[in-house]
């Protein structure tokens, strides 16, 4: 489909307009920035126009409506992908062309949205993406923070956070809405009165402060459908009109901490993945984004609808993880305090109304808020908290009378502490994992006790990605040798793919996936070139482990099985071996040290191997700086190998894997999350699984019994790469500089049990997964069969399957068309 505002001349002819109205210039004095401002207008212009179509169908057909909250979205880029999804970006580039300008360039102006971390903020929007796609009114919820996710330096072989100051030249495909904005109120206390009209009290928060929360909306456009929603971020300011008050009564000192207020909550994303760090602006923000969403929620059903009890008929609130579980107490006070209904009423509205999805079972992740801190910042969401514990604890005597321990380990406040997946799930009428074997764990372990009170509650939604950035986007020499072969029918509907099956056996067919393949190592071994200063070969094998740092995703283990190889090889030198590019990618949390200095290590072991003339080029380790989504694009496109490598049963799922096999990577992996699913589909034969089971993990953290050190003293391997760490091989003789990490192995006198990911105990497993990789990669056709199966098999892992899912079996929406 080629809209008609995007006929060539008419697109051109609207670029040159742009850049002269907003820089006074011709195209050739315009920078390129300036070119992407242009033409990223010119597409909001045809954009727009579908935005006002999609609003118009659903004032119509008044469909149910999903609001996905959640504090992280990891959009990337926006340009190339609205390109897509209009099905124009092959007529915009042949446009900017003509005019003497290339696409590939204009896209890297844009700054990367990082509204998020990692899979929790991107899943949300391959979520979005597909919603749009399968034309189901949605909207994002989040914050539009001032500061998206650091950028990483690499000095020195260290991290260096840089802030990513991404609405500092003004963002083009954003649209601050004023009209919309919602006062949100923090702090204060409660006046409880006697109502004699009613007879029932009522509850009024008083000497509070006020912050106004505006929205900026941003398009998330539809493939091919016309369908443009939203994506809702709010944003802080200042209440000048209702702070007056406090001027008159000369409370200066109160107008100004509102005013600070105000111009805190959005300053930054936390930048912790997995983990919970209980700072009070992290509360101010939860809250902040859920009482505006859930106002403005609640304002636009009451334009449509006059009876509130109909709401879960027409709204579900879906909570990405605990983060936006304020969802629960900030809709019970609406429907308290502004709608005046009865506790019971209210609660039944609720309890049909949000959902929640958990991502992991990281105990260092659950939210657990002080009740000090909780209660006088938020004192009325405090008070309903409190009788929603009162009444589920009531709830638990009832089920278990007498039973203290099930009290203990449910209470939803207990300990002096607030437990919000005690809430969410309380709250809620759904709770979902993200992958088959999570699901299962949470059922069985992490949230047994809930499982058994309301079984019914839980089900699974095994996570998915966008084809249309991770394949569409990123890989369009795949994406066209795809649809020369099957047609383009997988754009919208992934499990087409498995009509490629008949192609792995095929020489040519073979050959040429093989060779785009190798045409995306060359275009990443060039970004390498450019970025790192390094180069690698494109016909080595490029295995690649591109994630969040984090002590289970194991970069650890990976780094120190190279170093192992490096020894191999340098006491081997006739032995034959397959050349190996080890590829990392990972940010590491400010604050969380031994992520950082993992990243020292991967750094200083690439130096050094890197610099060994003597091995001729064998092994290369490279470590791409600010791994984000925009450069994850080339790299999935490029890579041989996909290292999903967690400790098993720590990992809930796993997008990255997704997007690897996608792209005809094989797994290297541990019987994890969702690559039990990617093995499940893709057969045993065409991925290297390794490692402890999840049973056994969990038996070991149950029960005891598993000592590193016998590793350590029994195989002279592992020894020797463990005492390199403090040796001074990798750190100029320095003996201390990797110590810390050394001790996490092997010392039970640090805080943990030794080795708490039992990298020592799939050290062996994962080396022999290694060679059994290098066998297979010597057999030419056997491997392009392998990485051709793949991709054939990976159709189940589209995020428009999993979309569908949820809402077949959580949130029942109604499909919409566009008639134009
Ligand atoms: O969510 C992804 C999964 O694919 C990953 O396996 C999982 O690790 C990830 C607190 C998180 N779980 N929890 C977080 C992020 C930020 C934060 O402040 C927790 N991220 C995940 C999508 O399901």
């Amino acid at each position: 489909m080629l809209d008609s505002h995007f006929r060539k001349e008419e697109f051109k002819k609207s670029v040159k307009e742009n850049v002269k109205m907003l820089y006074r210039k011709t195209l050739d004095e315009a920078s390129q920035e300036q070119i992407f401002q242009a033409v990223s207008l010119a597409v909001k212009d045809v954009v727009i126009d579908n935005w006002l179509l999609t609003q118009k169908q659903y004032e119509k057909d008044d469909p149910k409506i999903v609001y996905y909250l959640s504090m992280e979205f990891l959009m990337g880029r926006a340009l190339g992908n609205n390109l897509i999804n209009l099905c124009a970006y092959k007529e915009v580039k042949e446009a900017l062309d003509e005019l003497g300008l290339d696409l590939n360039t204009i896209e890297d102006q844009e700054p990367d949205p990082a509204l998020g971390n990692g899979g929790l903020g991107r899943l949300a929007a391959c979520f979005l993406d597909s919603l749009a796609t399968l034309g189901y009114c949605a909207y994002g919820c989040g914050i539009r923070y001032h500061y998206g996710l650091f950028k990483q330096k690499i000095e020195n072989g260290y991290q260096v956070e840089v802030p990513d100051n991404w609405l500092k030249d003004g963002y083009p495909f954003e649209l601050r809405r004023p009209e919309y904005a919602k006062e949100v109120k923090f702090g204060g206390y409660v006046r409880v009165e006697y109502d004699p009209a009613t007879g029932r009290n009522n509850f009024i928060q008083e000497g509070y402060q006020s912050v106004r929360a505006v929205p900026y909306d941003m398009p998330i456009v539809g493939y091919n459908n016309k369908i443009v929603n939203t994506l809702r971020i709010w944003d802080a300011e200042a209440m000048n009109e209702f702070q007056l008050d406090l001027f008159d009564k000369g409370d200066y000192r109160k107008a100004v901490e509102a005013e600070n207020l105000a111009k805190n909550i959005c300053d930054v994303l936390y930048p912790n993945d997995n983990h919970y760090a209980g700072k009070e602006l992290r509360l101010k923000q939860q809250y902040f984004f859920i009482s505006a969403s859930i106002q403005a929620a609640i304002a636009k059903f009451k334009k449509k609808h006059s009876d509130i009890h109909d709401l879960p008929k027409k709204v579900t609130f879906q909570l990405n993880d605990t983060h936006p579980t304020m969802t629960v107490a900030e809709l019970m006070r609406i429907l308290l305090d502004e709608e005046k209904l009865e506790w019971d009423d209210a609660w039944d509205i609720t309890t049909h109304t949000c959902a929640y999805t958990n991502h992991t079972i990281m105990a260092e992740a659950l939210e657990k808020w002080p009740i000090e801190l909780f209660s006088k910042l938020l004192p009325r969401v405090y008070q309903i908290i409190e009788e929603i514990n009162r009444r589920f604890i009531e709830e638990i005597n009832q089920k278990y009378p007498g039973n203290q321990e099930k009290v203990r380990k449910m209470a939803i406040i207990y300990d002096g502490q607030v437990k919000m997946a005690h809430l969410a799930i309380a709250g809620g009428y759904s709770v979902n994992g993200v992958a088959r074997l999570h699901t299962e764990i949470l059922k069985k372990q992490e949230l047994k006790d809930f499982y058994e009170m309301y079984p019914e509650k839980f089900n699974n939604k095994t996570n998915g990605i966008t084809q249309r950035r991770f394949m569409v986007h990123a890989n369009p020499l795949l994406t066209d040798w795809i649809t020369d072969h099957i047609g383009d029918k997988w754009i919208t509907d992934l499990p087409q793919l498995a009509k490629l099956k008949v192609y792995a056996d095929d020489k040519k067919a073979q050959q040429e996936f093989m060779n785009i393949k190798y045409q995306n190592k060359v275009r990443l071994a060039k970004y390498i070139l450019e970025h790192n200063g390094i180069e690698v070969d494109p016909n080595s094998i490029f295995d690649v482990q591109v994630k969040r740092l984090h002590e289970y995703k194991r970069q650890l283990m990976n780094i120190l099985h190279v170093m192992y190889l490096y020894n191999q090889i340098k006491e081997h030198p006739e032995r034959d071996f397959y050349p190996r590019t080890f590829i990392f990618g990972a940010k590491a949390t400010a604050g969380y040290r031994r992520a950082k200095l993992t990243i020292k290590l991967i750094n200083s072991v690439a130096d050094v191997i890197n610099n060994d003339a003597s091995i001729n080029g064998k092994l290369k380790v490279v470590f791409i700086e600010n791994y984000r989504v925009s450069n994850a694009e080339i790299i999935f496109a490029a890579a041989d190998v996909s290292e999903q490598i967690s400790t098993a049963s720590k990992e809930a799922s796993g997008t990255g894997n997704m997007k690897f096999m996608l792209n005809g990577a094989l797994t290297v992996g541990t019987m994890d999350g969702a690559n039990v699913e990617i093995v499940e589909e893709v057969g045993e034969e065409n991925a290297f699984i390794f490692g402890l089971s999840s049973d056994e993990v969990i038996n070991y953290e149950n029960n005891g019994g598993y000592d590193p050190m016998q590793y350590f003293n029994n195989d002279p391997d592992i020894r020797n790469v463990l005492m390199q760490l403090i040796n001074g091989t990798y750190s100029n003789g320095d003996f201390e500089m990797f110590r810390e990490i050394y001790d996490s192995l092997l010392n039970t006198n640090c805080s943990d049990r030794a080795d708490t990911y039992f990298i020592l105990a799939d050290f062996k497993s994962y080396a022999d997964a290694q060679r059994r990789v290098e066998e297979a990669y010597r057999d030419e056709a056997g491997w392009a069969k392998k990485a051709l199966l793949n991709t054939a098999c990976s159709g189940k892992f589209s995020s428009d399957r999993t979309i569908q899912q949820y809402v077949d079996e959580i949130w029942h929406l109604d499909k919409v068309t566009i008639e134009d």
